[in-house]
């Protein structure tokens, strides 16, 4: 018995059109399986078959209009159909993961219970002197005390959350503090012991930071302009140095590799190490900063300029953490989806704590915690200074950044002291040291940094009588040696040991440190730290003594490197803690082998004509994506990242066909759940929907353009946005994307100043191609037609993720739907597109008069009208030039000219715009849907008269018809600009251009639309 398939609820829309139909009679369909694709004048999307069996007879055919309920096709279902799992496959998994969950928090539970039955009783201290009641606060207290060493931790905090909770119901509403007490969040008893040589680690560090001081310094004296940092590794050795010896693992053949996003002014201190392993040579070194001839050292972390070391680009402050972020986030993605192996391996990043106040550092966190991301490990190096001074002189960062991090749901460590506080902690029984470091703000926490242990006694543990009483028996060179908790090895390893144990939350380590440390008088904890980059001779001599660097004054004088014998403990301990680690670190490799392009006939469809039927170029590229899913080789590699605008594209029918991905998977039934294009997260989703997050989309896509490296897949992330929001929105991602060797796709759709009509000023784009323009290695595109874009796509999809060509390609797209044109048949006409400009019409009747004319975007059809116009109303004939990309051809004919002037000598070469337009007759007039620089970049590539038509202005909200005239790009204003262009070139008389000016009703005196 034969059933029916049926058209299903595709939302608001009747009478769609089919537009494919994918099965046909004797087919064997499996669920899921497309059959035919329907498309209205929003969408395209394919109807899959929700039956498994033989295709009896299919109903419709291509141009059929369906409605839902209509049939499609008659099948004999098979009886694979007949045992359906009850559940669905992402309840089941939450099931499972709840079920694990639970697991382990009864093993957590079990641990903790040990843990504290071990620990000896101790009395809470009250330390808050506005204390109405303190004996009644000390009973509450002994009884606290008595729960944690009695049941613990746990039920400790369920009494204190029972106890808020009632006092928010009596109506109590004081807000809970996100703050803990101002000391480590690891207690000494259960830190964690490093198991390495503690003095050779230290030995080597000193190295590391002699070496990185003196690449610095030695830069300087050659080159006073090359500038450089030695404050800020100066504070972060240590932190540094744990994780090198300890805890990165690096990529090898067995293992994918922790990835490390360092500081990007620390960069000295990863090239001391570097050289101590043997990688770098002195050579290099002195060659710091001084990158031009080859094997010179960037002065921050840079893939472009040093491919084979660098990974991440961090220096411009705020991108480090965002980026780590979404790599951690990407890294989980690709483990839902089973294209890499879940290794444990982890994301780490190091971020200054005046960096943490740029936006971006802290504007994805929510999304961390949300995404329960356990493999990020965000280091803040706390040392209270930024370039200008402190970073909260009033206040405290460090308890500033723990509410945030808390009150995001991030698992916070903070490491604050050092060991040598630990008895002095301990010993503190009236609680009033722990007062004075909480009372205690930053701006005296440097001050007492830049000046001596006298200082120190007097201003910090002078506070108070019992205070000062706890360090009577130290010695003013005891109090200085108290030291803080990030150039503290073994509170560093704790905290790290923690934070890699740590699941289901990220983890933010808040480092306490010293600006500068080891310094000296110049530069220590002083508020011009940052750009200490000289030491004089004293500077030096003190900066050895201070970590015992082996070197005579001599030697010092001469700020030589030191580097210990290949067979000396130090070199043989650094470089077996890294063998063992699996390798060196940073370093940038890539295994990931290339994704064969589709063969050329994919595309096919794209270059016949849509006869009758009118689509928008977003409407193409959609069609395009629905074809290339079918694509076996292809499909499971395109990343599609939308902020929040699918349904403005028409691309909402791939979150049923290819699904959201959600960590979780779906745990409700979506409101529109009968529908075809109904909202389905997975698991295994492919569509990163990022929601209305231009910069967090941003970062998806740059860990997904640079899978290839990061996790030796290829992938082809297509990120697509209002282009008005895209590169002008996140313009210094872009630049770090073209850094970090991105490939992929950027989509800038609803494009245009004049296309996207009723948005008015802040969304009419006319200048997102000329700012993508300025990254060297982005390629842009601005096509009219879909053969146009078939062909660009075809040929990025080649060169990004067959040839391993390291660029990215910008291509917007429009919404005005117009009907697409055959490809034309001339085989220079690929070509063409891909170079940035081919003829795409010419009128030839009247061999009197001519004029070249160039339309790009949507104004190529306006150029097209206007042609048409010259020709029949005006006996002008014209050649009309689709030009794809004046970006691409102001590359060509740069290159060009550059060569003919190096080399005058020689055989001149021509420029593509030249050649295309060389010998061809009459002046050029040249417009397009951006600013008239876009299309003035090619006027020094030709010698012919050259006249440009634009947007310049700012945009503002009508019809297309009303912005095209305001902006006069307009067909109208098209002929009657030819016919001035025309008289001033004296090629007719300025009385027909007079008269098509009267004739359009175009006024002479109106500004110029930038004065509008
Ligand atoms: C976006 C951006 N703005 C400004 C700078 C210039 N800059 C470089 S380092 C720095 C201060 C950094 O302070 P912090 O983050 O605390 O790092 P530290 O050196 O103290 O570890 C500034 C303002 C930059 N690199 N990037
Ligand atoms: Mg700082």
């Amino acid at each position: 018995m034969s059933e029916k398939l049926l058209v299903p609820d595709i939302g608001d829309f009747e009478e769609v059109e089919v537009i494919e139909v994918l099965a046909k009679q004797g087919d064997e369909l499996n669920i899921n399986d497309p059959v035919i694709t329907i498309e209205s004048d929003k969408s395209s999307v394919e109807i899959p078959s929700t039956i498994a069996g033989k295709v009896e007879k299919v109903e419709v055919k291509v141009g059929d209009k369906v409605s839902r309920g209509d049939i499609i096709l008659n099948i004999v279902p098979s009886k694979q159909n007949k045992k359906e799992n009850p559940i669905p496959k992402d309840t089941e998994n939450i099931i499972k993961q709840a079920e694990a969950a639970l697991a382990v928090k009864k093993d957590e539970a079990e641990v903790t219970q040990q843990s504290i039955q071990k620990k000896e009783q101790s009395t809470i201290q009250a330390t808050n002197g506005k204390d109405a009641d303190p004996l009644e606060t000390q009973d509450w207290l002994e009884s606290l005390s008595a729960v944690i060493s009695k049941d613990g931790n746990q039920r400790a905090h369920f009494l204190i959350k029972e106890l808020i909770n009632k006092a928010y119901r009596e109506g109590a509403n004081i807000p809970y503090t996100q703050n803990t007490p101002y000391i480590n969040t690891i207690p000494p008893e259960a830190e964690v012991k490093s198991n390495g040589d503690q003095n050779i680690e230290r030995r080597i560090r000193s190295l590391i930071r002699w070496n990185a001081a003196a690449m610095v310094v030695r830069a300087n004296k050659k080159f006073p302009e090359l500038g450089g940092h030695i404050g800020t590794f100066a504070s972060a050795a240590t932190l540094y140095d744990v994780g090198m010896n300890h805890f990165w693992r690096a990529k090898n053949n067995k293992f994918g590799g922790d990835l490390v996003y360092f500081q990007g002014h620390s960069a000295p201190g990863m090239y001391a190490r570097a050289f101590l392993e043997g990688r770098l040579n002195e050579k290099q070194l002195d060659s710091f900063r001084q990158e031009v001839n080859s094997g010179g050292l960037s002065s921050y972390p840079h893939p472009w300029l040093m491919p084979k070391f660098w990974q991440f680009p961090t220096v411009s402050m705020g991108l480090g953490p965002m980026l780590a972020i979404y790599q951690a986030r990407y890294m989980k993605y690709l483990i839902n989806r089973g294209l890499i192996k879940d290794e444990g391996r982890k994301v780490w990043a190091f971020l200054g704590d005046g960096e943490m106040d740029e936006p971006e550092s802290m504007g994805a966190i929510g999304l961390a915690a949300r995404e329960k991301l356990d493999n990020l490990i965000f280091v803040v190096n706390c040392n209270l200074q930024r370039l200008d001074g402190p970073v909260r002189g009033n206040g405290k960062i460090i308890q500033e950044l723990e509410g945030s991090f808390r009150g995001a749901g991030w698992n916070v460590i903070k490491v604050i002291w050092g060991s040598y506080w630990d008895s002095l902690i301990t010993n503190d029984k009236t609680g009033h040291l722990v007062k004075i470091m909480n009372e205690t703000v930053d701006g005296e926490y440097q001050a007492m940094k830049a000046r001596d242990g006298a200082y120190v006694r007097e201003k910090f543990f002078g506070k108070y009588p019992e205070t000062q009483e706890l360090v009577s028996s130290l010695s003013d060179k005891d109090i200085w040696r108290l030291n803080r908790g990030g150039h503290d090895p073994h509170k560093v390893y704790a905290a790290y040991d923690k934070a890699t144990k740590n699941q289901g939350s990220p983890t933010v380590i808040i480092a306490k440190t010293i600006k500068g440390y080891g310094m000296g008088k110049t530069g220590e904890s002083v508020n011009t730290t940052h750009q200490t980059k000289k030491l004089d001779v004293d500077d030096l001599l003190y900066y050895r003594d201070r970590f015992d660097v082996p070197l005579t004054d001599e030697q010092v004088r001469n700020i030589e490197y030191f580097k210990p014998d290949e067979k000396s403990p130090e070199i043989k301990y650094l470089k077996e803690r890294r063998l063992n680690l699996g390798g060196y670190l940073p370093e940038r490799t890539t295994y990931a082998k290339p994704i064969k392009a589709p063969s050329k006939d994919i595309f096919d469809f794209m270059k016949v004509s849509t006869g009758e039927k009118e689509m928008s170029t977003t409407m193409a590229m959609v069609r395009m994506f629905t074809n290339l899913l079918r694509d076996k080789n292809i499909s499971p590699r395109l990343v599609p990242i939308i902020p929040d605008e699918a349904r403005t594209f028409g691309m909402e029918g791939f979150f049923q066909k290819i699904g959201i991905y959600a960590h979780e998977g779906q745990k409700y039934e979506p409101e529109d759940s009968a529908q075809l294009s109904s909202y389905r997260e997975d698991k295994s989703g492919q569509v990163l929907e990022e929601g209305i997050n231009e910069a967090g989309a941003m970062s998806s896509w740059i860990a997904a353009a640079t899978a290839y490296t990061n996790h030796d897949i290829e992938m082809i992330p297509i990120y697509i946005f209002y282009s008005m929001f895209g590169f002008q929105r996140i313009g210094d991602l872009a630049w770090a994307a073209g850094d970090s060797q991105a490939r992929g796709f950027l989509i800038g759709a609803t494009a245009g100043r004049t296309t996207l009509a009723g948005e008015g000023l802040q969304h009419q784009d006319g200048h997102s191609h000329l700012i993508a323009s300025t990254i060297p290695n982005c390629v842009t595109y601005d096509p009219t037609f879909h053969y146009e874009l078939a062909v660009i796509f075809r040929e990025g999809l080649r060169r990004m993720h067959e040839k391993k060509e390291n660029v990215f390609y910008y291509i917007t797209t429009m919404n005005e739907n117009y009907s697409h044109p055959e490809m034309p048949k001339d085989i220079n006409c690929e070509e063409g597109i891909l170079k940035g400009m081919y003829k795409i019409k010419e009128f030839n009747k009247f061999r009197k008069t001519k004029i070249q004319l160039l339309g790009s975007g949507t104004i190529l059809r306006e150029m097209m009208a206007a042609a048409e116009v010259l020709q029949n109303e005006y006996q002008i004939d014209s050649e009309i030039w689709s030009v794809t990309s004046f970006n691409e051809l102001r590359k060509d004919g740069m290159e060009v000219e550059r060569y003919n002037l190096l080399n005058p000598d020689k055989e001149q070469k021509t420029s593509f715009v030249e050649k295309c337009l060389g010998k061809s007759e009459g002046p050029i007039m040249a417009a397009s849907d951006y600013m008239r620089m876009n299309s003035d970049q090619i006027r020094p590539y030709t010698n012919k008269s050259f006249y440009s038509l634009g947007t310049d202005g700012f945009g503002r909200s009508d019809t297309r018809k009303n912005l095209r005239k305001f902006f006069e790009v307009d067909k109208e204003h098209l002929v009657a600009y030819s016919l001035s262009v025309l008289a001033k070139e004296q090629l007719i008389a300025s009385k027909y251009a007079k008269e098509a000016i009267k004739k359009y009703n175009i006024d002479g005196e109106k500004p110029i639309p930038t004065k509008l």
